[in-house]
C-alpha cells in the first residue's frame, strides 16, 4: 500500500489532491515539521532532503511533490501528459514553472515576510515582487482556458492548487481581487469532493501550530550558525 508522508502545507497538499482524485488507497504518515520530525533518521532514509511530502509504493521511494505527481500519473494513467503533442509540451513547462518558480519564490516570500528577523526590506521586496509576478502569469494562463493545460484537468492544476490555497498568506488578504482567473479556478477545484477530502485529512491529525523556538530550530536550522557567532 502507498505510504504518504504528509504535513498540511502546500507541497504535500498537491499530492493529497492527486491521491484523492485518483481514488488510490493510501496510509498517511504524519510528519510534524514544527516538531523537527523531518530530521529524524527514519524519515531521512526516505527523503534525505528532510522535507514533506514523500511517498513509498512498494519498493519505490519518492520525494519532491512534482516527482511524486509525475510518478502517480504514470502509475495510474490519470491526470498526466505523456506525449510530445504541443499541449503536453506546454503542460510540462507549466508544471516545472510551479515546481521551480511558484513554490520556491512564494516559499521565500512567506519566509521573509512573516518569519525573518529585521532588517529584511530588501529580501521581502525581492521575493514578493517575484511571487506577485509568478502568480500574475498563472492568472493570465487561466484566463485562456479552464485549466492550466487547456480543457484537461491535470497534475499541473493540482500543483497550482497546493500553493494557491496560501495566496492570501503569501501576497496579502486582498490578493484574490487582483487574480480573478485564479480565484475562479480555485472556487471550481475547491468544490470537488477530492478537495474536501484533503481538507478533512488535515483535520484528522493535530499538527503543532506554535512558531516557538523548537519550530524555528526545526524549520530554519541555518540560524544556529548565526547564534554561534
Ligand atoms: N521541492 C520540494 C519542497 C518541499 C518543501 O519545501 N516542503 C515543505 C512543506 S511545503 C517542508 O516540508 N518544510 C519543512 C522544512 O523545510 O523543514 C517539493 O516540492 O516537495
Amino acid at each position: 500500500m502507498i505510504k504518504f508522508y504528509y504535513h498540511p502545507s502546500p507541497n504535500p497538499a498537491k499530492v493529497a489532491l492527486f491521491l484523492e482524485e485518483a481514488g488510490l488507497e493510501y496510509e498517511v504518515v504524519p510528519v510534524d515539521t514544527r516538531k523537527g520530525e523531518q530530521h529524524e533518521p527514519a524519515f531521512l532514509a526516505i527523503n534525505p532532503n528532510a522535507k514533506t511530502p514523500a511517498l513509498t509504493d512498494g519498493d519505490a521511494v519518492l520525494f519532491d511533490s512534482t516527482a511524486i505527481l509525475m510518478y502517480l500519473a504514470r502509475k495510474t494513467g490519470k491526470f498526466g501528459f505523456e506525449g510530445t503533442a504541443p499541449t503536453d509540451a506546454e503542460a510540462l513547462s507549466w508544471l516545472m514553472f510551479v515546481a521551480t518558480g511558484i513554490g520556491p519564490y512564494s516559499g521565500q516570500a512567506v519566509h521573509f515576510k512573516h518569519f525573518a528577523p529585521e532588517p529584511k526590506d530588501y529580501a521581502v521586496n525581492r521575493y514578493l515582487f517575484e511571487a506577485e509576478r509568478h502568480w500574475k502569469l498563472i492568472d493570465t494562463k487561466l484566463s485562456e482556458g479552464q485549466y492550466m493545460a487547456g480543457d484537461r484537468y491535470s497534475i499541473v492544476d493540482m500543483s497550482v492548487w497546493g500553493w494557491a490555497r496560501a495566496v492570501p498568506f503569501i501576497l496579502g488578504e486582498d490578493a484574490w481581487n487582483t487574480l480573478p482567473n485564479l480565484k475562479r479556478f480555485m472556487d471550481e477545484i475547491n468544490a470537488r469532493p477530492a478537495a474536501a477530502a484533503v481538507n478533512a485529512l488535515a483535520k484528522r491529525f493535530t499538527f503543532k501550530q506554535d512558531m516557538d523556538d523548537q519550530a524555528r530550530d526545526s524549520l530554519f536550522p541555518q540560524n544556529r550558525r548565526l547564534a554561534a557567532g
